[in-house]
């Protein structure tokens, strides 16, 4: 093993061979471990090439034109100071004073987080994040933040590129060492889709904080204040910046729908302060709140809360940047864009066009338009290497004031309705999703309670359910189980309570929770989960994999044994990573700080009657052969 060891080593095989290697390579007496880092990810290329990735099968392809991305800089010479510095030696309460003080608008880039969750079903890769933060470092100085992690994005690394989502905040942390980073905390739910127990959303949290987020958004899909303190408090105590948010729902100048109205909003903003925020947050998750509300609404908090307020939208309806403008007139501190080809449609307004619309205002961001339009280019380069996740969305729409749907749960629950086969019932969705929600008593819907909306109106259209039916006492219905779970007070308690005829009906008589669900759930043994855990995956893990553990117990191991299988396969480019390789293709894989991988690949050879291939490869100069079963 260790002659193999030797032969492989890439110093070994590029001729850096020296007399001091042996001993100064301790990985090459590390048989199990790193024996074969190089042929586990040439297994996988091997694999995909032969037999297709699952989630990109039957979807469109990427024409062979699409090159690889180039990043806009390379390196960064010297820091140029930014709001991460702020923090780091003033703390959180400076760095809110700070966005108070300041004249112009700040903005948070989303392009990394809500941009892709809600443009590409949250499938955008660490490495093509990691190329673009340097350019950040060098060029965006400026910005508020970079939102690049938390939401949707923890759960599909792990479970859909098969990458670690730590890994990937520190090193956008490293290599953008200026600007804060933020992450989406969905309060209880940690990044997950229910409550959790307290200990385990204070773990998550301060491990967070260690690995490289900044700014936590934290928000509750009910807005109950009294299921957010636990995250706060963790996020407080960190000692980074804790932005609590509202979450905006319904139409505040509609007389029809007072439930959501000014005062509403400005006595949860008051309690948000009164929690111990650093920021108040306002989160249009769907894009609903429309300018002249905007006007009204942030007067109104500017007035009557001490805090800076940062706004973020979506442009589902096509008017976000209208909202936009009216909020910054207003006085709002910050608010959140996407670079202009990740932006639009359900994800954010155009970061771009922001910058545009304030120039030589007094409330001109001062952000470099020519380096947007540069790194605006770069990720226009990556989001063509995933069209198969595009959703095909034309055109916004201002059906999203009817049905309220966020924009990150927009496309998936239109993917969802499409493999249910009620792809071109799609409006009769939509109409059912604004019913449940009046069902329901007429609730915030963000992740998890948006999921729960669309659960019970994807089970009403494909059983031909209406309101009335689902609402009579004398008609047998089978609830979805997040149904069951959210009226039985899992996810914490909505403004006014649940309507008491539908959360009988769906309860059958059992008892809901009324107070918070994380004082009825146990305290886990972290020194006992760690070992569990252990256990299934065969090797020790850290605090970073205790805590994906904690959050998602299964697709933590399947990811580990997957780890097992194929390596660290987030080096690989992502056209390598979703289609495999060509004959006579040449990539370059870096899987250690300046240890990289040169793959050429060689040929497949027809299948032997044991079903598998051969694919030829040459790795580093040397030839390589795989085999792989033709699973198609
Ligand atoms: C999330 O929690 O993922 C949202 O984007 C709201």
């Amino acid at each position: 093993a260790f002659v193999e060891n030797l032969l492989k080593h890439p110093t070994f095989l590029n001729n850096e061979y020296h007399t001091k290697f042996i001993d100064q390579t301790p990985e090459l007496f590390d048989f199990k471990a790193r024996r074969d880092r190089a042929t586990r990810i040439l297994t996988y290329v091997a694999d995909i090439t032969v037999n297709g990735h699952p989630e990109t099968a039957g979807r469109p392809r990427p024409s062979v034109e699409v090159k690889l991305p180039k990043a806009p800089v390379k390196s960064l010479e010297q820091i140029i100071p930014g709001t991460r510095q702020i923090l780091d030696t003033q703390g959180p309460r400076a760095v809110a004073q700070w966005m108070k003080d300041q004249p112009h608008l700040l903005i948070t880039d989303t392009t990394m987080r809500d941009g892709h969750q809600s443009l590409l079903a949250t499938r955008m890769r660490s490495i093509d994040m990691v190329t673009a933060a340097p350019a950040y470092a060098a060029h965006m100085s400026g910005l508020f933040s970079v939102e690049c992690w938390g939401g949707a994005t923890f759960d599909v690394a792990y479970r859909f590129l098969q990458e670690c989502p730590w890994q990937r905040l520190r090193d956008i942390r490293e290599k953008m060492p200026n600007i804060m980073t933020q992450m989406l905390l969905r309060a209880s739910n940690g990044v997950g889709y229910t409550n959790y127990p307290d200990n385990v959303v204070q773990g998550f949290v301060a491990q967070a904080a260690k690995s490289g987020v900044d700014v936590f958004r934290v928000f509750d899909s009910l807005n109950w204040v009294e299921n957010m303190r636990v995250a706060m408090d963790a996020v407080i105590a960190s000692d980074k910046v804790c932005e609590a948010a509202i979450c905006y729902t319904g139409d505040m100048l509609d007389p029809a729908r007072s439930k959501y109205d000014l005062k509403y909003y400005v006595a949860m903003a008051k309690e948000l302060e009164a929690a111990g925020a650093h920021v108040l947050g306002l989160k249009d998750m769907a894009g609903l709140l429309k300018a002249p509300a905007a006007t009204q609404l942030f007067k109104a908090l500017k007035e009557e809360v001490g805090l800076p307020i940062h706004f973020h939208t979506h442009d589902t309806s096509g008017a976000a940047i209208a909202t936009v403008l009216a909020a910054s007139a207003a006085g709002v501190d910050c608010i959140d864009a996407a670079m202009d080809s990740f932006s639009g449609n359900t994800s954010q307004p155009t970061l771009g066009s922001v910058v545009e619309a304030l120039k030589g205002t007094d409330r001109d961001t001062g952000l470099d338009i020519a380096a947007i339009r540069e790194i605006s280019n770069y990720w226009e380069q990556v989001r063509a290497h995933y069209l198969a996740f595009e959703s095909g969305l034309q055109a916004p729409a201002s059906e999203v004031y009817l049905h309220e749907m966020p924009g990150g749960q927009f496309t998936n629950l239109k993917a969802q309705a499409r493999s249910l086969g009620l792809e071109d019932r799609w409006h009769e969705v939509a109409q059912t999703y604004a019913d449940v929600n009046q069902m329901f008593g007429d609730i915030v819907k963000v992740t998890p309670s948006s999921k729960v909306v669309g659960d019970m109106a994807l089970m009403m259209v494909s059983q031909n359910l209406s309101r009335a039916q689902v609402e009579d006492p004398g008609t047998d219905v089978s609830f979805p189980d997040s149904v069951v779970d959210m009226m039985k007070g899992s996810l914490g308690q909505p403004p006014g309570g649940w309507p008491v005829a539908i959360q009988t009906k769906v309860l059958k008589g059992e008892k809901p929770l009324t107070d918070r669900p994380g004082k009825h759930l146990t305290p886990v043994d972290m020194e006992a989960v760690r070992a569990e855990a252990e256990a299934k995956v065969g090797h020790a893990i850290d605090d970073e994999d205790l805590n994906g553990y904690l959050m998602y117990p299964k697709v933590f191991t399947d990811y580990a044994a997957r780890h097992e299988t194929y390596g660290p396969v987030r080096c690989l480019p992502t056209r390598t990573f979703f289609y495999g390789m060509e004959p006579g293709e040449e990539i370059s894989a870096e899987i250690d700080p300046g240890k990289t991988l040169e793959i050429r690949m060689q040929a497949v050879s027809d299948m032997n009657e044991d079903g598998e291939v051969k694919v030829f490869f040459e790795l580093n100069g040397q030839p390589r052969t795989i085999r792989v079963l033709n699973r198609l």
